[in-house]
């Protein structure tokens, strides 16, 4: 029996498939070739027990043995100790890989995501209330374009940098927001051709097709 468990909801609306974030999980799973089963949590009902391993009722968690982690990063982190097809395994490789985790994490998603949500709803970008998002991931695309046009992975070797940042980029893809950044884009491209990508993706979306017509929510 795989020791490495990770849980996310047993089903979501057609809409975020493709994009919960158990796929980065799912990703670097299979980027490490580390056997691992995924258990499901109710979308709908979350229970205290759901709350006691992802205090803000969200997925994903992974147990490892007795060890329990939330954080799609820290996650990662833990994963990255564990193969070094995800961490570097020399110091300033690995110590380069820690800096982009929190840069795609806390520098690019901190200004992608609230854009991101606006774009779900519609919205165009251009309205007084959405500019100033608009204009915010604005700046760090700008940011990002010549550091990912001089470089194949974040950290020299492909590592959980590139996972967090692809998947972080990816979602603003989806929207056309990389139209103006082709260096931007073509990491993204360059990143989800890889097979374990295919592998998670799949399986997120057979996970939740699997719950369809089901009646748990
Ligand atoms: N910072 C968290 C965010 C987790 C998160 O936003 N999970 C989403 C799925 S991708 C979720 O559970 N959404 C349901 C909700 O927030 O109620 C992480 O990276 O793990």
């Amino acid at each position: 029996m795989a020791k490495l468990i990770l849980t996310t909801f047993d089903w979501v609306p057609e809409v975020p498939r493709g994009y919960v974030r158990d796929l980065r999980v799912r990703w670097a799973l299979e980027e490490a070739d580390l056997p691992y089963r995924v258990e499901s949590v109710p979308f709908g009902d979350r229970k205290p027990a759901h709350f006691a391993h992802q205090p803000f009722g969200q997925v994903p968690w992974l147990t490892d043995g007795d060890i329990s982690i939330f954080e799609s990063g820290a996650i990662l982190l833990h994963l990255g100790e564990l193969s070094s097809a995800l961490m570097p395994a020399d110091p300033r490789g690995r110590s380069e890989a820690m800096e982009w985790v929190f840069a795609a994490l806390n520098s690019v998603e901190m200004a992608s995501l609230p854009w991101s949500i606006l774009k779900f709803t519609g919205d165009t970008g251009d309205t007084p209330a959405s500019k100033p998002l608009d204009d915010f991931l604005k700046i760090r695309l700008k940011h990002m374009e010549p550091v990912l046009a001089g470089r194949e992975w974040l950290a020299g070797s492909f590592s959980v940098a590139d996972i967090l940042m692809a998947d972080v980029l990816r979602l603003v893809d989806r929207f056309d927001g990389l139209a103006g950044y082709p260096a931007c884009g073509d990491y993204v491209a360059r990143a989800t051709a890889r097979p374990a990508f295919a592998k998670a993706r799949a399986d997120q979306m057979a996970h939740f097709a699997a719950a369809d017509g089901k009646s748990q929510r």
